[in-house]
This record gives structure tokens, sequence and C-alpha cells, in this order.
């Protein structure tokens, strides 16, 4: 689960929605952790015998006094991330969040070289993320690889009972749930080596997504203040997904789950605890059992491909259209009565109908990459084989400033490209379709160097021709 791939998000982040309900009942948590803390403390000095006037002795030393005012934090090291410590610290004590809470979580924070050193730029800029930058063939080879489909093998085996179980309560194929783990964490090999509380604060000063970041770090306050985990146990990645399944804190709080039943939604070293709080999370997202997330199809020779326009449309249409599944027969969609045309990689590549399992999928990571590396790889963990239609490696990827000199020339000749990102994401995707039919090409949205060529040999005198 990475926070920045959803960058480009067009709505509000379920994330973000499910901070604000975490907020909610924060106070409760709050009044709870601070009615823990006094019962300790009443317990601690009963034990020292019946409350007396404190009456000072000479040579014995007395207790400090509670600390009060601000907190006092050793310098990070990084003038940034004190002044925003410093500040974040007292709104979350104005707030009723505990001191000595507040304090523990960020008193170890220092500046990750990841979000604040030089590189940052280049480092998190969500262009140059894996999902973006590589040509689609070149991303699967990892989720893909022969590594990672026999470690899915070994843990279908290993782990059926479990599954099966999980499974059955809430309704999930195990597949899915195998892949997005492999996907994640590489079946919890890879869980992160940071704390969730310094990543996040790095996130914060870096300050992009602050009030995202601020809104995690005020869950993990609520996961230890419901005594959900210890602040020692919240191990994160570097953008404080947590754990196997890697949850975002808000995310734990909504939807992680006990499956072992020892009484703690432990995603961090139990299986079955974050495979079961991954189910539950596509299960409340919407998942269908039993549903292909899409399957791969044939096309008439002639067709029009200006159908991929990212519109659902009922399964009668398409067939009507010619479509006809790759593997021969019928459809067997399992229910599903709407598909959505998607070409990964233009019309000379694998095509697809995507049904609501593959924007289920989104939910963990909203690049249509990863949620087709779910897809293929859990399909590909069960022993079938996808796509069957090669990959146009030929066709050469455009540059991350490739794409950004497209978008900016699609714009200005009035095709919508979106904001000049260097992403070709789907309004990307559409305004080419509607520039290659102006040119009588093949209106696939894909973005090659032919239409790139296309559109700079109009050079200024194209203006405004749409
Ligand atoms: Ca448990």
């Amino acid at each position: 689960m990475n926070p920045d791939s959803r960058v480009k998000d067009e709505c509000c982040s379920p994330q973000l929605e499910t901070g604000i309900a975490a907020m909610v009942i924060t106070g409760w948590a709050r009044s709870k952790w601070m009615l823990t803390a006094a019962v300790c403390g009443l317990l601690a000095s009963c034990a020292n015998g019946p409350p007396s006037t404190p009456s000072p002795k000479p040579g014995v030393e007395q207790p400090p006094l509670a600390e009060t005012g601000p907190i006092r934090f050793t310098s990070s090291g990084h003038a940034a991330m004190d002044a925003w410590r410093d500040d974040f610290a007292a709104r979350a004590m104005a707030a009723g969040h505990d001191r000595a809470l507040v304090k523990s979580l960020l008193e170890g924070i220092r500046p990750l070289p990841l979000w604040l050193g030089s590189e940052v730029q280049a480092a998190t800029a969500p262009s140059s993320q894996a999902e973006f930058a590589k040509p689609i063939w070149d991303y699967l080879k990892v989720p893909m690889g022969q590594t990672r489909i026999t470690s899915g093998k070994t843990k279908l085996t290993a782990l059926s009972p479990t599954l099966a179980a999980i499974e059955a309560k809430y309704g999930v194929d195990r597949q899915v749930l195998l892949a997005i783990w492999g996907m994640e964490t590489s079946f919890g090999s890879f869980t992160g080596k940071d704390d969730a509380a310094n990543a996040l604060a790095n996130m914060a000063v870096e300050g992009r997504r602050r009030a995202f970041a601020e809104a995690e770090i005020y869950a993990l306050m609520e996961i230890v203040e419901n005594g959900y985990a210890r602040r020692d146990q919240l191990g994160s990645g570097w953008a404080g997904a947590m754990g196997h399944t890697q949850f975002m804190p808000t995310t734990y709080i909504a939807h992680a789950v006990d499956f072992d039943g020892d009484g703690k939604r432990d995603v961090w070293k139990s299986e079955a605890d974050a495979l079961a709080s991954a189910a539950n999370y596509l299960a409340r997202s919407g998942y269908v059992k039993g549903q292909p997330w899409g399957l791969e199809v044939r096309l008439p020779a002639e067709f029009d491909y200006s159908l991929a326009d990212g519109s659902e449309r009922r399964m009668e249409a398409w067939v009507a259209a010619g479509l006809t599944p790759i593997t021969g027969g019928a459809f067997e969609t399992g229910g599903a009565e709407f598909g959505e045309l998607w070409l990964p990689a233009g019309h000379e590549g694998p095509k697809y109908l995507l049904f609501k399992n593959f924007n289920v999928f989104k939910t963990y990571n909203r690049a249509d990459s990863y949620a087709f590396a779910v897809g293929l790889s859990g399909d590909a963990i069960m022993g079938k084989t996808g796509p069957l239609t090669p990959w146009p490696t030929h066709l050469a990827p455009l540059s991350v400033a490739d794409i950004r000199a497209l978008q900016q020339g699609l714009n200005d000749r009035g095709f919508d490209a979106g904001a000049v990102d260097g992403i070709a994401g789907r309004r990307t995707k559409l305004a080419i379709q509607a520039f290659q039919k102006t040119l009588g090409q093949v209106a696939d949205g894909y973005p090659t160097q032919r239409v790139l060529d296309s559109l700079q040999a109009l050079g200024a005198s194209g203006a405004g021709m749409n």
C-alpha cells in the first residue's frame, strides 16, 4: 500500500476518509488511555503505602514534578523537522492526547534521506514511481517472476486451512490475498525497517502530503491508546504502511481483524491476522467472490478501439461488438454483467475486459498496473497462464519528459490531457484517443513515439485545431 501512488487521485482517498472516521472515535480512545494511566499511577502510589503529606528529608532525592508546558525534544538535527514536531506535538496535546505518548512517538524521529535528503524529489515524485516509469511488461517481471509465483504456490499449500477459513468468512478468493501479500512484502519477507511514526513524520515535514501524514500519526496514537499495539511494535515501510499486508494506520484501525484468536490485531507478526485483515478490507471495498478481475479477449479485425474509453458496457454489447474470450468458448463472468475494455499496451498488445474486482484491487494502490499485477499473479499462483498475447516490446516506451511534452501538446490543442505530470493516466489516454481519431489513426490511446511525432509535426500551426 503506497500512499504516493494515490497522488493522482481524483476523489477523496478512502484512506483519508477512514482517517476522518478514526478521529471521531479518538475521544473515547484518549479517555481510556488517560484512565489507564491514572489507575496505574494510583496503584503505584498504593503499593508504596498509604498516601501521606510528603516531607522533604535531607539527603533524599525528591521525585521530579510532572513535566508541563511544551515537550522538550532532543533535536533531530533537522531544523524544519524540529519546528514541525514542536508545533504538531502542541496540537496533539491540545487535542487531548497524552503527553507521554506524544513524546514517545516523536522523540526519536530523524530525517530519512529518502524523504528529506537531496534526492527527495527524484525518489518520491509520483512520475518516477515504478508503476509509471516502466512499460507494463517490465513492471510485471517481478510479480510474475518464477520466484514470486513459486513462493505463492508454496504458501497456497502451507496455509490452505487458514486461507479456506478466511475465504469462507470474508468472501475473498485466496489467490487475491496471496497476490497482494506477495506484491506488498513478498509474503512477509520485506515488511519494512522503518518506524511508522518516523516515516510519517518525514512525510509530514517533506510537506506535500502533510495533512495525510498527520492524520496517520493521530491514528498511531489511537492504536497505542487502545492497546492494539505497543509503541515499539509500530514498524513500517518507508511510507508508514505496516505489517505483512502493509496497512496504513487509519486502515488498520478501520479494517484490521484478529483472526488467530489471541485478542490482538497483529498485522506485523500474525500471517492469519494480516491476511484476514486484507480480506476484510477488500470485502468492505466491494469484492465479489468467484468473479474474475478480468478476462483476456480477442477482437475482430475491424474494431473501433475508441470503445476502450474507460466506460463499462453490458456484456451483451461486448459480444455484439465481436469480443470473444481468447481461450475460446463463451464468457464466464461469474455473474458480472458489465465490463470495461482495457488495452494495457495499446491495440498491438493484450486486450482485457475488466470487471468490478479490478477496481477493488485499486483500493490498495490506485495504479492500473498494480491491480493488473495482483490479478495476473493471483491467476498464476492458481496455475493459470496469462496474458496469452505477446507484449508489443518493439514499441519503445516514452520517457516521463516525452509524456509531459505529449500532455502539454494535447492540452495546447484543446485535447484535455489533465495535469502535465508525466504520467499517462486514463485522462491522458482519452485525450490521445481523441487526437488519434482526428488523424485517422487507430484510436487506442497508447502513448507512442508516433503520437508524439504527429503532435509535434503539427507545430504551432496546429494550435486550436480542435
Ligand atoms: Ca491475533
